[in-house]
């Protein structure tokens, strides 16, 4: 199992409990320990994430949010965190250097780059500063040809600087030259004089160190090695897609802060993405809308202001629905206000009927989903359905019950738009009686 199918299933714990006591966090905790250390992730880190995981999932609640969305969105921010988090903007590079031991990914890594600048338009050429191994210069050459950029190295030149220097000359009307470096089996004084020499002639604005995903934790020690020795100022982490140490390496660069700007997924051209903690731990989740989750939790800390009057004028989606439960749950029982509202007979017998504990259910499930969907009902299609049932606790026939019942409300709402016959406009002026009633308290404020 890869480590996101690990933690995916701890994740899916939390969503298909019945009830989220400290147990079951526990047990969830326990899981992504296990996921972690088999992921080649320090045991004091992993111990610490964990603790902190546990200590924030029983919180004050934010309004709009339920416990199982804040645990998920909470564990979820502290992993990415540890997997480095918002990073810095990579900059526009002109000069790349790659640097990185034996087999690291060095050379492929170099044809993807240059593929994925020269596709965002810009001019590339290739260096092959890599004088050790006889096989690198036709590697690179090769790789060049097939991607469609210029290449440029010197058969059986020792010196790697001198290479770099006559390449910087034929391309230096170019947007950007990166130079693919030598490895070695370690970074030892050989290799570190001639990167040395390499950067005092190319002056990079870019070092990056290529690191396989397989090394797990030594990466934080090879990344500080190579910092300390060459400077680095960005990490790409190669073979993401066959090693089950991937998430140990990311996370043992990001404890010597050295930001991962790409990953490296296949041994194509086109195997290269840019690294983002939220977006790659929501697709090894498979948590596709964690985004709507962190969306929600967002506006959730926002204010919210209910004018009433604004309300009732409005068009109805699910949005106003929910604000007229919410603010009807603040001034009693539905019925009631619907009565005070002279909008009792005109509410269909069974929605007069819903018990509270159903209201209070409704509002729930309303609040597993995003703004979006709340003002666009047309959009709760099967899948969102069930990513709402699953957040808020609920069964998807809950979830369709209550489109059922809000269909049936907008219709209502429709019929009490036609003001032209004489008992809705005796309706209306009770309406507006209620409603100078409610301006006094213009405006309810939720928290
Ligand atoms: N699966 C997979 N294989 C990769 C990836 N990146 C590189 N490889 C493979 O790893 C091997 C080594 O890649 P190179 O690019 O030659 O590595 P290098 O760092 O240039 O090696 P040296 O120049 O000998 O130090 C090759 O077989 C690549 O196809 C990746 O992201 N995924
Ligand atoms: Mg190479």
């Amino acid at each position: 199992m890869s480590l996101g199918e690990k933690l995916r299933n701890a994740m899916e714990k939390i969503r298909n409990s019945s009830s989220l006591d400290k147990d079951t966090v526990k047990e969830v905790t326990k899981e992504i320990q296990r996921a972690l250390i088999s992921s080649d992730v320090q045991i004091e880190l992993v111990l610490k994430l964990t603790k902190q995981i546990e200590e924030e999932a029983f919180k004050d609640l934010p309004s709009g949010i339920n416990r199982r969305e804040f645990i998920t969105k909470n564990t979820y921010d502290i992993l990415a965190k540890a997997l480095g988090g918002e990073k810095t903007k990579l900059i526009e590079p002109k000069r790349i250097l790659m640097v990185g031991l034996f087999g690291a990914g060095k050379t492929t890594t170099t044809g993807k780059l240059a593929k994925y600048y020269s596709k965002r338009g810009k001019k590339v050429g290739l260096i092959c500063a890599d004088v050790f191994r006889p096989a690198a210069f036709e590697q690179l050459k090769q790789l060049s040809e097939k991607i469609d950029v210029e290449f440029f190295g010197i058969q059986n030149e020792k010196n790697a600087a001198k290479v770099v220097k006559k390449g910087i000359e034929k391309f230096k009307n170019y947007d950007l030259i990166i130079v693919d470096s030598a490895g070695r089996s370690a970074l030892d004084e050989e290799l570190i004089k001639e990167i040395k020499e390499v950067n005092s002639e190319l002056k990079p604005d870019l070092t990056l160190l290529v690191l396989g995903a397989d090394i797990g934790q030594i990466a934080g020690k090879q990344a500080k090695a190579f910092h300390e020795s060459v400077g680095v100022t960005g990490v790409i982490i190669t073979k993401m897609d066959g090693s089950a140490k991937g998430g140990g390496t990311l996370i043992a660069c990001s404890l010597t802060k050295a930001p991962v700007y790409f990953i490296g997924t296949g041994e194509k051209m086109n195997d290269l993405e840019e690294f983002d903690s939220v977006r790659y731990l929501s697709r090894i989740m498979g948590y596709g809308d964690l985004q709507g989750l962190l969306e929600k939790v967002k506006e959730a800390s926002e204010d919210e202001e209910i004018d009433l009057e604004e309300l009732m004028k409005k068009e109805f989606n699910l949005d106003v629905f929910y604000k007229q439960l919410k603010a009807a749950r603040k001034m009693g029982p539905l019925n009631k206000v619907m009565d005070m509202m002279g909008m009792g007979k005109q509410i269909p017998k069974e929605q007069m009927e819903l018990g509270e504990g159903k209201l209070d259910g409704f509002k729930v499930i309303m609040d597993s989903m995003t703004k979006k969907e709340k003002l666009e009902p047309e959009l709760l299609n099967h899948s969102r359905i069930i990513r709402i049932a699953k957040g808020s606790g609920k069964k998807e026939e809950d979830v369709r019950e209550l489109i059922k019942h809000y269909k049936k409300m907008k219709k209502m709402f429709k019929q009490m738009r036609k003001f032209n016959d004489p008992e809705a406009l005796q309706k209306k002026g009770a309406m507006e009686k209620l409603m100078k009633k409610f301006s006094k308290q213009k405006k309810i404020k939720f928290r």
